[in-house]
């Protein structure tokens, strides 16, 4: 099948479902400017080209982690930052605002995000779970309060709560679970949808990447929308090779 027939037929399965859930990961974010975390293979992920060289020798799953807050706060606390400023330099892109547009054209519709950058918020998506937390929130250590804190850059050592303890980004880090009610609104959305959406994620972190499969064993169909060949684009009914940022528009456009 060509691009433009699989794209027909997506549209086609779009507009049939009445229950959407989407599942969206750092690619969706890429054309925005926002780094991936591991590129297609053969390529250093974007986390690493054109960084300060202060990041060049580590790697997501390094810096990520409880252990190595523990071990240097103030190193994670400067990478997060580092991603902040980054982060809010860039716009969300056309992939962003066409999810937020389908949000309005579907009665059930939940938006399922890896992603910790909050473009789906700025591009008007309003139901979004937030799976593996947000990079504009922060946690105490001490009394666990979660805020936002949209300072950039963030003070030059990490910040602190008002009850004084140290505040960490709250994030899901690797290692850790991820929100309970959220993860479970996750889990109902995909097993409960016509049509389960998977865009911009190499499918690789779970247990994020087990809810395209649990979609399909509950009766959706799945659409991937991917640059690459991902573990999931085999268990697809249609995989669409492209930018999110111009496959989402034409999709939900027709
Ligand atoms: C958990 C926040 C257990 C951080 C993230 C050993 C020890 C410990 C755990 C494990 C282990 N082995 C496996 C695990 C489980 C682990 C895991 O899956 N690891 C992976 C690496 C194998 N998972 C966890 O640890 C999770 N927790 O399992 O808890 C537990 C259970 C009970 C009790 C206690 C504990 C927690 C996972 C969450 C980790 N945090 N993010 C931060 O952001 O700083 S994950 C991180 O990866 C990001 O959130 C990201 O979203 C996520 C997935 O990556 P993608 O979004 O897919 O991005 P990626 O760069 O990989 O791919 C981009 C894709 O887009 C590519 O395919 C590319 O082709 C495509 N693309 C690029 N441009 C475009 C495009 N597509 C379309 N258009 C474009 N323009
Ligand atoms: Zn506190």
């Amino acid at each position: 099948m060509t691009l433009t027939s699989q794209l027909e037929q997506a549209a086609l399965w779009l507009r049939q479902a009445r229950s959407v859930a989407v599942l969206t990961g750092a690619g969706i974010s890429a054309e925005s400017g926002v780094p991936t975390f591991r590129a297609p293979a053969g390529r250093a992920p974007t986390v690493r080209e054109g960084v300060p060289p202060l990041w060049n020798n580590f790697r997501a799953e390094d810096l990520a982690t409880p252990e190595a807050f523990q071990r240097d706060p103030l190193l994670v606390w400067q990478w997060y930052d580092w991603r902040r400023g980054l982060i809010a330099a860039c716009k969300p892109n056309l992939g962003h605002f066409a999810l937020a547009g389908l949000e309005d054209q579907k009665e059930d519709f939940t938006l399922i995000t890896q992603n910790v950058d909050g473009l789906h918020n700025r591009a008007g998506s309003r139901k979004i779970l937030k799976i593996h937390g947000d990079i504009w929130w922060v946690q105490c250590l001490s009394c666990h309060k979660v805020t936002s804190d949209f300072r950039v850059p963030l003070p030059a050592l990490p910040p602190h709560c008002s009850c004084g303890g140290m505040l960490r980004p709250a994030i899901v880090w690797f290692g850790e679970s991820l929100p309970l009610q959220t993860w479970n609104q996750a889990e109902t959305a995909a097993q409960s949808c016509d049509l389960f959406l998977v865009a911009g994620t190499s499918a690789v972190v779970y247990p994020a990447a087990s809810l395209a499969p649990l979609a399909k064993r509950h009766g959706a169909r799945v659409i991937e929308i991917n640059m690459e060949e991902t573990p999931l684009s085999g268990a697809a009914d249609i995989s669409l090779r492209g930018p999110s940022g111009e496959i989402l528009p034409a999709l939900i456009a027709s």
